[in-house]
């Protein structure tokens, strides 16, 4: 029976230190008895009831007697399994201990306004740490949380202020370049201000009091992450789930990554389910918007352009999501219109291939003359904003003509079986 043999204090103490420091070669109990900072004569006795057990073995070696582990024994890999664990448990507390970062014992983390993965990943992922080295930090997001960020919270919640009255002496800000971002949020010159963030220096860097500030980094996690190892913190689960969250988030779901990026995350991996955290960050459609894409979808008007799916379409709102999504899934241009009593707003979409042959930009600048109001935006996505709706039907034309000319073919009713 183990117990026979692990009796006591003492012998456990002797046996961890035989296993320390004679597990390979043996060794004296004199040393023994150091090691375990047990008494000679006690130590002496554990080791006549280890042979008695016949768990050790003793060799002669000119005067000395060496003592080494009796590897046939067979409670020999039990009791090994038992002390290695051990021995790993003392090793992780000594390594993770801490260090103490700043003098202070409270702290703000200021994230920029519409807090996104990154941002609020990193906020918590550095209050967590920081509470290990008795920092306590309160999250501050001054203009709320993207959407993506509040399904993070939906799996490991964690408090965050959207209004302070009273700032700690210590304030980090987050993932964030330009006073803008923090939503009209002022923070004391008397404060000791820490930027940490991955954006091109802006003017907070030039007011920081201190700043790590890298632009080469993917994320601010990364940023984090180092942080928080170089201070002996430990990853927990939680902590190792925010920053992959937000490093998943900046990198596109891995799709700009680099070497640093790959060994955290390899690092993190371990620690925690990926799947949860692309699930908490995959898109979740709101019910109004889903009930916009079905309305878009039934009013569509189809046409083709040679191989090409033109469609126009009609919503009460939502029009640039559902015009992208349109364009995601079935067409290749697509041109949604939102039409009130006096106003009229037109979204068009076209996938990223065609932007070498059209540029919506053009076309809607013209339209937002055409409905009394302004138009613009980029090659393959556009839109007008106007108030007078009584010119559809020449503005529909007007944008067929020009996807004629511009994709080079005649437009059709598209045709269907
Ligand atoms: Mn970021």
């Amino acid at each position: 029976m183990v117990e026979n043999i692990i009796g006591s204090k003492s012998k456990i103490a002797v046996l961890k230190a035989l296993f320390r420091h004679g597990k390979d070669k043996g060794t004296t109990i004199r040393k023994l008895a150091l090691a375990s900072d047990t008494p000679y004569s006690v130590t002496y006795r554990d080791i006549g009831h280890f042979m008695e057990e016949d768990f050790i073995k003793i060799k002669k070696k000119g005067t000395n007697k060496i003592i080494s582990f009796n590897e046939d024994h067979r409670l020999y890999p039990k009791i090994y399994t038992l002390l290695s664990l051990e021995e790993n448990n003392d090793e992780i507390e000594t390594e993770t201990k801490p260090k103490k970062m700043f003098k202070h014992k409270t702290g703000l983390i200021i994230v920029h306004h519409n807090a996104d993965p990154d941002a609020i990943g990193s906020a918590i992922a550095l209050a967590r740490g920081f509470n290990q080295s008795n920092l306590k930090c309160e999250i501050f997001a001054p203009g709320g949380l993207s959407s993506q960020s509040k399904r993070l919270l939906e799996k490991y919640p964690y408090p965050i202020t959207e209004k302070i009255t009273k700032y700690p002496k210590l304030v980090f800000i987050l993932d964030t370049s330009s006073p803008e971002q923090l939503n009209g949020a002022r923070i004391p010159d008397e404060c000791k201000t820490i930027i940490i963030d991955h954006h091109r220096p802006g003017k907070l860097a030039s007011m920081a009091d201190m700043k790590i500030i890298d632009p080469s980094a993917h994320s601010t996690a990364v940023l984090v992450y180092d942080m928080l190892t170089s201070a002996g913190i430990q990853i927990t689960a939680e902590i190792a789930f925010f920053l992959m969250a937000a490093i998943v988030a900046d990198t596109g779901f891995f799709r700009l990554i680099d070497k640093r990026d790959l060994n955290i995350i390899n690092r993190l991996i371990d620690l925690v389910n990926l799947d949860d955290v692309f699930a908490s960050l995959s898109t979740r459609v709101e019910y109004d918007e889903k009930v916009a894409r079905l309305k878009g979808m039934q009013s569509t008007e189809a046409y083709t352009i040679k191989d090409k799916i033109i469609v126009f379409s009609e919503v009460d709102s939502f029009e640039s999501k559902v015009a992208k999504h349109m364009i995601t899934s079935f067409a290749d241009i697509a041109i949604v219109e939102n039409v009130g009593k006096n106003s009229i707003r037109i979204s068009a979409r076209a996938r990223k291939y065609l932007e070498d042959y059209v540029d919506l930009s053009l076309i809607f600048k013209g339209i937002g003359k055409d409905i009394k109001g302004n138009g613009g935006g980029h090659r393959t996505a556009a839109s007008a904003n106007g108030s007078d709706n009584s010119n559809r039907e020449i503005v529909k034309e007007k944008i067929k003509k020009y996807l004629e000319s511009a994709l080079n073919g005649r437009i059709k009713p598209l045709k269907h079986n």
